[in-house]
């Protein structure tokens, strides 16, 4: 099967899609369809939501998010990669779903999940009742249940960014990385350096080991690289219910307004003193500059067209 290279096509965050993007996304979205619990797949692949129509799901209840193939630069070269999933429940009550059932706040999320596949093809959930995960035995065909009530431990020594940005980071990040680089024997520094480029894989170690996941904004990328309703918020869901924190540097990644599909969003994701100690940094040293606060204030007024 023809499933390497590009697609020949750009998606609307100006990236080119891989021919196993756009596999990844039609099959989701069919087996949806045939579920029936699902009105509107919004996608990163799609640049609208897409209405789930037909018998089947007429009474839908369910608004489902999904960047179907996360990491999909590392297709080519068999590293892991991810699908990312999250489920909030509709709130519109009359015809068709909206865009307003999207632009939830994280906080609304009924389900987020995660699928790694890596040396063994895992499902990472949670219903907001703890997180479980389950590994795929292919003899059988079934998830079973192999790590029950992951816990992310409160303090780890990987840090986890795309350090070739450095130049681009504000001054808070860089000073963390400073600190992670120093040697300190109470506290395991320095700590170590991991990056894969799929945030699903890079956060699967993490939890299971310890450590923090930085994606900052940078003085290219003003609002970050990172999506917040299929990639932030549904990981910020999982690391929370695991004993973790995930914030933009400064706020709860969960409590974000939700102004648009594909907003992006700074994201700072892991073990809960690694994450305070980065976001310490952040206030001293790189305060949010005045247009990003009034933005802010717009957003939390509900005026559509602040940060995107
Ligand atoms: P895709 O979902 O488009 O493959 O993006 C992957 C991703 O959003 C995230 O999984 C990675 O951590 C990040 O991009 C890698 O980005 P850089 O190549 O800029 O480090």
């Amino acid at each position: 099967m023809d499933i390497f290279g590009d697609m020949g096509t750009i998606n609307i965050q100006g990236e080119s899609q891989k021919k196993l993007d756009v596999f990844a996304n039609e099959q989701f979205i069919a087996a949806l369809k045939s579920g029936g619990e699902c009105c509107i797949v919004a996608s990163e692949e799609n640049d609208e939501f897409v209405h789930i129509d037909g018998e089947v799901s007429k009474n839908a209840k369910y608004i489902f998010a999904i960047d179907p193939l996360d990491g999909s630069s590392n297709i080519d070269v068999n590293v892991a990669v991810g699908t990312i999933f999250s489920i909030y429940r509709r709130i519109s009550v009359d015809g068709r779903a909206t865009l307003n059932d999207v632009l939830q706040k994280g906080t609304e999320q009924v389900a987020a999940g995660y699928i790694i596949y890596g040396s063994s093809t895992m499902l990472v959930y949670t219903t907001g009742k703890g997180v479980n995960g389950f590994t795929l035995d292919p003899s059988i065909g079934e998830f079973c249940l192999s790590h029950p009530k992951m816990k992310i431990p409160e303090d780890g020594t990987i840090y986890s960014i795309n350090e070739g940005n450095y130049v681009h980071f504000p001054e808070g990040v860089k000073k963390y990385l400073k600190y992670c680089q120093v040697e300190d024997e109470q506290s395991s520094r320095p700590y170590t350096s991991r990056y894969i480029g799929s945030m699903v894989a890079d956060l699967h170690r993490n939890m299971i080991k310890g450590g923090i996941f930085i994606y900052p904004t940078t003085s290219g990328a003003p609002n970050g690289k990172l999506r917040l309703v299929y990639e932030c918020n549904p990981m910020a869901f999982i690391i929370e219910q695991a004993g973790g924190r995930a914030t933009d540097g400064y706020d709860r990644i969960l409590d974000k307004n939700v102004t648009s599909l594909h907003q992006r969003s700074a994201i700072f994701i892991g073990s809960k003193n690694m994450v305070l100690k980065v976001e310490e940094l952040m206030r001293t040293h790189s305060s949010k500059s005045p247009e990003e606060r009034a933005a802010e204030k717009m957003e939390k007024l509900g005026i559509v067209g602040g940060i995107d």
